[in-house]
Protein backbone atom coordinates (compact mmCIF):
# COMPACT_ATOMS: atom_id res chain seq x y z
CA UNK A 1 0.00 0.00 0.00
CA UNK A 2 1.48 3.29 -1.06
CA UNK A 3 0.58 6.09 1.57
CA UNK A 4 0.42 9.63 0.07
CA UNK A 5 1.85 12.71 1.60
CA UNK A 6 -1.36 14.08 2.56
CA UNK A 7 -2.68 11.09 4.18
CA UNK A 8 0.76 10.80 6.45
CA UNK A 9 -0.28 14.72 7.71
CA UNK A 10 -3.48 14.46 8.47
CA UNK A 11 -2.20 11.59 11.22
CA UNK A 12 -2.03 14.18 13.40
CA UNK A 13 -4.13 12.20 16.34
CA UNK A 14 -1.04 9.92 16.32
CA UNK A 15 -2.82 6.93 14.41
CA UNK A 16 -1.25 3.88 13.57
CA UNK A 17 0.07 4.20 9.98
CA UNK A 18 -0.53 0.64 8.19
CA UNK A 19 1.86 -0.82 5.39
CA UNK A 20 4.41 1.32 5.88
CA UNK A 21 7.29 -1.31 4.91
CA UNK A 22 6.20 -1.30 1.39
CA UNK A 23 5.85 2.15 0.72
CA UNK A 24 8.29 4.59 -0.50
CA UNK A 25 11.81 4.34 1.10
CA UNK A 26 12.27 8.41 1.62
CA UNK A 27 11.85 10.23 5.52
CA UNK A 28 8.97 12.18 6.29
CA UNK A 29 7.69 13.70 8.81
CA UNK A 30 4.98 12.63 10.97
CA UNK A 31 2.78 15.21 12.98
CA UNK A 32 1.77 13.42 16.12
CA UNK A 33 -0.72 16.07 18.86
CA UNK A 34 -1.42 14.22 22.35
CA UNK A 35 -3.29 15.93 24.74
CA UNK A 36 -3.04 15.17 28.23
CA UNK A 37 -6.52 14.15 29.94
CA UNK A 38 -7.45 13.15 33.32
CA UNK A 39 -10.87 11.25 32.80
CA UNK A 40 -13.15 8.56 34.03
CA UNK A 41 -12.75 5.48 32.16
CA UNK A 42 -13.79 1.69 31.93
CA UNK A 43 -11.19 -0.52 33.13
CA UNK A 44 -12.69 -3.45 32.44
CA UNK A 45 -15.65 -5.32 30.48
CA UNK A 46 -18.37 -4.62 32.70
CA UNK A 47 -18.26 -0.50 32.63
CA UNK A 48 -16.05 -0.64 36.34
CA UNK A 49 -14.95 3.25 36.59
CA UNK A 50 -11.58 4.43 37.56
CA UNK A 51 -10.12 8.04 37.66
CA UNK A 52 -7.41 7.27 34.60
CA UNK A 53 -4.92 9.91 33.07
CA UNK A 54 -4.21 9.40 29.92
CA UNK A 55 -3.24 10.60 26.58
CA UNK A 56 -6.01 11.66 24.36
CA UNK A 57 -8.33 9.69 26.92
CA UNK A 58 -7.56 6.21 26.13
CA UNK A 59 -5.44 3.56 27.47
CA UNK A 60 -3.01 3.18 26.01
CA UNK A 61 -2.55 6.22 24.09
CA UNK A 62 -2.73 6.03 20.54
CA UNK A 63 -0.46 4.10 18.69
CA UNK A 64 2.21 6.18 17.14
CA UNK A 65 3.92 4.34 14.04
CA UNK A 66 6.67 5.90 11.89
CA UNK A 67 9.47 4.29 9.85
CA UNK A 68 13.00 4.47 11.12
CA UNK A 69 14.46 8.19 9.88
CA UNK A 70 11.01 9.61 9.98
CA UNK A 71 10.79 13.09 11.91
CA UNK A 72 8.40 12.76 14.30
CA UNK A 73 7.08 16.41 14.87
CA UNK A 74 5.37 16.29 18.44
CA UNK A 75 2.57 18.54 20.44
CA UNK A 76 1.82 17.86 23.67
CA UNK A 77 -1.41 19.69 24.91
CA UNK A 78 -1.85 20.10 29.03
CA UNK A 79 -5.16 21.98 29.17
CA UNK A 80 -6.47 24.31 32.16
CA UNK A 81 -8.90 21.90 32.93
CA UNK A 82 -6.09 19.36 34.09
CA UNK A 83 -5.08 19.60 37.95
CA UNK A 84 -1.31 17.87 37.29
CA UNK A 85 1.56 18.88 34.99
CA UNK A 86 2.10 16.38 32.14
CA UNK A 87 4.90 15.12 30.07
CA UNK A 88 5.83 13.29 27.45
CA UNK A 89 8.91 10.55 27.29
CA UNK A 90 9.28 8.47 23.93
CA UNK A 91 11.72 5.92 24.76
CA UNK A 92 12.33 6.29 20.85
CA UNK A 93 13.97 9.49 20.96
CA UNK A 94 17.36 10.68 21.83
CA UNK A 95 16.84 13.96 23.20
CA UNK A 96 17.35 15.94 26.97
CA UNK A 97 15.31 14.54 29.83
CA UNK A 98 15.60 17.83 31.22
CA UNK A 99 14.04 19.90 28.09
CA UNK A 100 11.90 18.03 25.91
CA UNK A 101 10.99 15.83 28.61
CA UNK A 102 10.10 18.24 31.12
CA UNK A 103 6.82 18.18 32.58
CA UNK A 104 4.37 21.30 31.90
CA UNK A 105 1.42 22.81 34.12
CA UNK A 106 -2.22 22.94 32.95
CA UNK A 107 -2.86 25.46 30.54
CA UNK A 108 0.00 25.06 28.27
CA UNK A 109 1.33 23.38 25.47
CA UNK A 110 4.56 21.83 24.61
CA UNK A 111 5.97 21.00 20.47
CA UNK A 112 9.58 19.25 19.84
CA UNK A 113 10.79 16.67 17.13
CA UNK A 114 13.14 14.02 16.82
CA UNK A 115 14.04 11.23 14.37
CA UNK A 116 13.37 8.15 15.14
CA UNK A 117 16.94 6.56 14.37
CA UNK A 118 16.42 3.18 16.01
CA UNK A 119 13.78 0.38 14.54
CA UNK A 120 11.45 -1.77 17.30
CA UNK A 121 8.54 -1.50 19.46
CA UNK A 122 8.95 1.42 21.96
CA UNK A 123 7.33 2.87 24.76
CA UNK A 124 6.08 6.33 25.65
CA UNK A 125 4.89 7.96 29.04
CA UNK A 126 4.23 10.42 30.99
CA UNK A 127 7.28 11.61 33.05
CA UNK A 128 5.94 14.12 35.20
CA UNK A 129 6.02 13.07 38.88
CA UNK A 130 5.30 11.25 41.19
CA UNK A 131 6.13 9.08 37.76
CA UNK A 132 5.22 5.82 39.35
CA UNK A 133 0.87 7.20 39.25
CA UNK A 134 1.47 8.93 36.42
CA UNK A 135 2.00 5.33 34.35
CA UNK A 136 -0.06 3.23 36.67
CA UNK A 137 -3.04 5.56 36.23
CA UNK A 138 -2.63 5.51 32.01
CA UNK A 139 -0.21 7.65 30.62
CA UNK A 140 1.70 5.13 28.71
CA UNK A 141 1.44 3.94 24.85
CA UNK A 142 3.43 2.24 21.73
CA UNK A 143 5.45 3.94 19.31
CA UNK A 144 6.32 1.18 16.47
CA UNK A 145 9.29 2.49 14.23
CA UNK A 146 9.57 -0.29 11.24
CA UNK A 147 12.57 -0.75 10.01
CA UNK A 148 13.97 0.92 6.53
CA UNK A 149 15.08 -2.01 5.12
CA UNK A 150 11.78 -3.31 5.57
CA UNK A 151 10.67 -7.39 5.17
CA UNK A 152 13.57 -9.98 4.73
CA UNK A 153 13.69 -13.68 5.39
CA UNK A 154 14.86 -13.06 8.84
CA UNK A 155 11.99 -10.80 9.50
CA UNK A 156 9.06 -11.74 6.66
CA UNK A 157 6.22 -10.03 6.45
CA UNK A 158 2.35 -11.06 9.11
CA UNK A 159 -0.35 -11.77 7.97
CA UNK A 160 -1.84 -9.96 10.80
CA UNK A 161 -0.23 -7.20 13.67
CA UNK A 162 -1.60 -6.63 17.41
CA UNK A 163 -0.50 -4.29 19.73
CA UNK A 164 -1.15 -5.39 23.50
CA UNK A 165 0.12 -3.10 25.93
CA UNK A 166 0.00 -4.57 30.16
CA UNK A 167 -0.27 -2.45 32.65
CA UNK A 168 -0.70 -2.58 36.43
CA UNK A 169 -3.85 -1.61 38.17
CA UNK A 170 -4.17 -0.35 41.89
CA UNK A 171 -6.58 0.14 44.14
CA UNK A 172 -5.91 3.44 45.50
CA UNK A 173 -5.08 5.77 42.55
CA UNK A 174 -3.98 8.49 44.93
CA UNK A 175 -1.69 6.57 46.88
CA UNK A 176 1.69 6.48 45.20
CA UNK A 177 3.75 5.19 48.07
CA UNK A 178 1.54 1.90 48.40
CA UNK A 179 2.44 1.82 44.55
CA UNK A 180 6.26 2.37 45.75
CA UNK A 181 5.75 -1.13 47.66
CA UNK A 182 4.21 -2.57 45.64
CA UNK A 183 0.75 -2.58 47.70
CA UNK A 184 -3.08 -2.93 46.76
CA UNK A 185 -2.15 -4.10 43.24
CA UNK A 186 -5.63 -5.45 42.55
CA UNK A 187 -5.30 -6.05 38.73
CA UNK A 188 -3.78 -6.38 35.32
CA UNK A 189 -4.81 -4.52 32.43
CA UNK A 190 -4.15 -5.14 28.74
CA UNK A 191 -5.12 -2.33 26.85
CA UNK A 192 -6.48 -0.35 29.27
CA UNK A 193 -9.35 -3.56 30.35
CA UNK A 194 -8.89 -6.59 32.77
CA UNK A 195 -9.26 -9.74 30.67
CA UNK A 196 -10.11 -7.60 27.86
CA UNK A 197 -9.96 -10.50 24.94
CA UNK A 198 -10.64 -13.15 27.06
CA UNK A 199 -14.02 -14.49 26.64
CA UNK A 200 -12.81 -17.40 28.31
CA UNK A 201 -12.50 -16.30 31.73
CA UNK A 202 -14.98 -12.78 31.80
CA UNK A 203 -18.14 -13.51 29.91
CA UNK A 204 -18.17 -9.56 29.67
CA UNK A 205 -15.62 -9.58 27.55
CA UNK A 206 -16.35 -9.08 23.49
CA UNK A 207 -13.79 -9.75 21.59
CA UNK A 208 -10.38 -12.12 21.07
CA UNK A 209 -7.27 -11.47 19.17
CA UNK A 210 -8.44 -13.73 15.49
CA UNK A 211 -6.47 -15.15 12.49
CA UNK A 212 -6.72 -17.98 10.42
CA UNK A 213 -5.05 -21.31 10.85
CA UNK A 214 -1.30 -21.07 9.74
CA UNK A 215 -1.07 -17.33 9.32
CA UNK A 216 2.07 -15.18 10.97
CA UNK A 217 0.44 -13.19 13.84
CA UNK A 218 2.67 -10.41 14.83
CA UNK A 219 2.25 -9.26 18.61
CA UNK A 220 3.69 -5.71 19.42
CA UNK A 221 3.98 -6.24 23.06
CA UNK A 222 4.69 -3.65 26.04
CA UNK A 223 5.22 -4.27 29.57
CA UNK A 224 3.98 -0.62 30.95
CA UNK A 225 4.10 -2.11 34.20
CA UNK A 226 4.92 -0.22 36.98
CA UNK A 227 6.68 -2.60 39.18
CA UNK A 228 6.91 -6.03 37.53
CA UNK A 229 8.10 -7.85 34.68
CA UNK A 230 6.03 -9.93 32.30
CA UNK A 231 6.72 -13.42 31.41
CA UNK A 232 5.39 -13.83 28.09
CA UNK A 233 3.76 -17.70 26.91
CA UNK A 234 1.20 -18.29 24.26
CA UNK A 235 -0.32 -21.24 25.97
CA UNK A 236 -0.81 -24.15 23.23
CA UNK A 237 2.14 -22.76 21.39
CA UNK A 238 5.27 -21.72 20.87
CA UNK A 239 6.80 -18.21 19.56
CA UNK A 240 8.07 -18.89 16.28
CA UNK A 241 10.51 -15.95 16.66
CA UNK A 242 10.66 -13.17 18.91
CA UNK A 243 12.91 -9.82 18.08
CA UNK A 244 14.19 -8.57 20.86
CA UNK A 245 13.20 -4.34 20.96
CA UNK A 246 11.44 -5.16 17.75
CA UNK A 247 14.60 -4.90 16.03
CA UNK A 248 15.25 -7.23 13.01
CA UNK A 249 18.87 -7.93 14.23
CA UNK A 250 17.74 -8.94 17.29
CA UNK A 251 16.17 -12.36 16.59
CA UNK A 252 15.59 -15.44 18.71
CA UNK A 253 13.65 -18.85 17.22
CA UNK A 254 11.16 -21.13 18.88
CA UNK A 255 10.66 -20.21 22.58
CA UNK A 256 7.99 -20.78 25.05
CA UNK A 257 8.47 -17.91 27.19
CA UNK A 258 9.80 -14.38 26.92
CA UNK A 259 11.05 -12.56 29.64
CA UNK A 260 10.37 -8.86 29.38
CA UNK A 261 11.54 -6.34 31.85
CA UNK A 262 9.60 -2.99 32.80
CA UNK A 263 9.08 -0.58 29.76
CA UNK A 264 10.63 -2.89 27.06
CA UNK A 265 8.90 -3.56 23.95
CA UNK A 266 9.13 -6.84 21.76
CA UNK A 267 8.34 -8.17 18.66
CA UNK A 268 6.85 -12.02 18.94
CA UNK A 269 5.25 -13.66 15.86
CA UNK A 270 3.09 -16.62 16.30
CA UNK A 271 2.51 -18.88 13.90
CA UNK A 272 -0.19 -21.63 14.40
CA UNK A 273 -1.07 -25.16 12.82
CA UNK A 274 -2.46 -24.85 9.52
CA UNK A 275 -4.81 -28.07 9.26
CA UNK A 276 -7.00 -27.19 11.50
CA UNK A 277 -8.41 -24.85 13.94
CA UNK A 278 -6.95 -24.22 17.47
CA UNK A 279 -7.04 -21.49 20.28
CA UNK A 280 -3.89 -19.63 22.12
CA UNK A 281 -4.08 -17.66 25.40
CA UNK A 282 -1.27 -15.24 25.54
CA UNK A 283 -0.28 -14.93 29.15
CA UNK A 284 1.49 -13.19 31.41
CA UNK A 285 2.80 -16.96 32.92
CA UNK A 286 3.50 -15.23 36.66
CA UNK A 287 0.19 -16.32 37.70
CA UNK A 288 -0.82 -13.22 39.78
CA UNK A 289 -1.09 -10.90 36.68
CA UNK A 290 -2.52 -13.94 34.25
CA UNK A 291 -5.00 -14.57 36.77
CA UNK A 292 -6.03 -10.90 37.25
CA UNK A 293 -6.52 -10.00 34.11
CA UNK A 294 -3.31 -10.42 32.05
CA UNK A 295 -5.04 -13.25 29.64
CA UNK A 296 -5.50 -12.75 25.54
CA UNK A 297 -7.09 -15.20 23.73
CA UNK A 298 -6.41 -15.97 20.02
CA UNK A 299 -8.69 -17.79 17.99
CA UNK A 300 -7.41 -19.34 14.85
CA UNK A 301 -9.96 -19.85 12.86
CA UNK A 302 -11.07 -20.35 8.60
CA UNK A 303 -13.65 -17.82 8.90
CA UNK A 304 -11.41 -15.25 11.05
CA UNK A 305 -12.34 -11.70 10.47
CA UNK A 306 -10.22 -10.26 7.17
CA UNK A 307 -9.90 -6.97 8.82
CA UNK A 308 -8.54 -7.50 12.62
CA UNK A 309 -5.31 -7.09 12.47
CA UNK A 310 -4.85 -5.47 9.45
CA UNK A 311 -4.22 -1.65 8.48
CA UNK A 312 -4.44 0.64 11.08
CA UNK A 313 -6.82 -1.81 13.30
CA UNK A 314 -3.95 -2.92 15.45
CA UNK A 315 -5.76 -1.97 18.90
CA UNK A 316 -8.98 -3.58 18.96
CA UNK A 317 -11.26 -1.75 20.63
CU1 LIG B 1 1.15 12.71 33.55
Amino acid sequence: MRLAKKTLASLCAGLAIGGLLSGPAQARTVKVVMTAKEVNIPIDNKGTMYPAWTFNGTIPGPVVRVRQGDTVDFTLINPASNKNSHAMDFHAAQVDVLKEFAPIKPGTREHWKFVAKVPGVFMYHCGAMPMIEHIARGMYGVIIVDPKGGYSRKFPKPDREYVLVQGQLFQHPDDYQAMLLNKNWTNSLVNGKVFHYDPVHDPNARQALVAKPGERVRIYFVNANVNLPVALHPIAGIWDRVYINGNPRNVLYGMQTYGVAATEGDILDIVSPKDRPTNNAIVDHQLNAALRGAITVLMNTPDADPKAGRGTNLVLK
